[in-house]
């Protein structure tokens, strides 16, 4: 049993490092050049599909997309 239970935090372990290595947020990270958390306009133009979601990914229309604005990104 017990290591039915060691197993199964395994395999919680590697999805839950799967989820934040998602392309979502690799492709956040990527753009975020100045790494201040937000991708602005200038970041947005290195990618056309980014640029084309930019107005409606941000949602507070601070000109800026947030980590959880890009949550509702599609590639
Ligand atoms: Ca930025
Ligand atoms: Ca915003």
């Amino acid at each position: 049993m017990k290591q039915l239970i060691a197993a199964f935090s395994l395999i919680f372990l590697a999805v839950s490092a799967t989820a934040l290595a998602s392309p979502t947020n690799v492709r956040f990270a990527h753009l975020d050049k100045d790494m201040d958390g937000k991708i602005s306009i200038s970041e947005a133009t290195q990618d056309k599909v980014v640029m084309k979601q930019f107005a409606d990914l941000d949602n507070n229309d601070d000109d800026m997309i947030s980590k959880s604005e890009f949550g509702s990104f599609k590639p």
